[in-house]
């Protein structure tokens, strides 16, 4: 499969395997965000980007509507923000080997 579509399809899969609610809508809640952190996220990079040890933090950072959970949308941010910075850390010129992802 092509790279990009993998990327996607990831996302979607990620999003779906931690936020499992059995036939209520697809949420992660404090619990879940936690555990996609500590599963998904390995580079500390990442982890400091978004507060991953603090669940608290970032659950207020992402969760936009206030409703104490992280949809989709919600989670896309998430993952749109990772990319940006690493994006910038990147093509930043400082050429740092530690942005490398795990
Ligand atoms: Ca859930
Ligand atoms: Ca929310």
């Amino acid at each position: 499969m092509a790279r990009l579509e993998q990327v996607i399809i990831n996302i979607v899969d990620i999003f779906m395997e931690y936020a499992d609610d059995e036939g209520k809508k697809r949420q992660l809640n404090k619990e879940e965000l936690k555990k996609l952190f500590e599963k998904e996220i390995q580079s500390d990079e990442f982890k400091g980007k978004i507060n991953t040890g603090d669940v608290e933090e970032a659950m207020k950072m992402l969760d936009q509507n206030h409703d104490g959970e992280v949809n989709f949308r919600e989670f896309c941010r998430c993952v749109s923000a990772l990319a940006r910075s690493y994006y910038q850390s990147k093509k930043g010129g400082k050429k740092d080997k530690g942005a490398e992802p795990q």
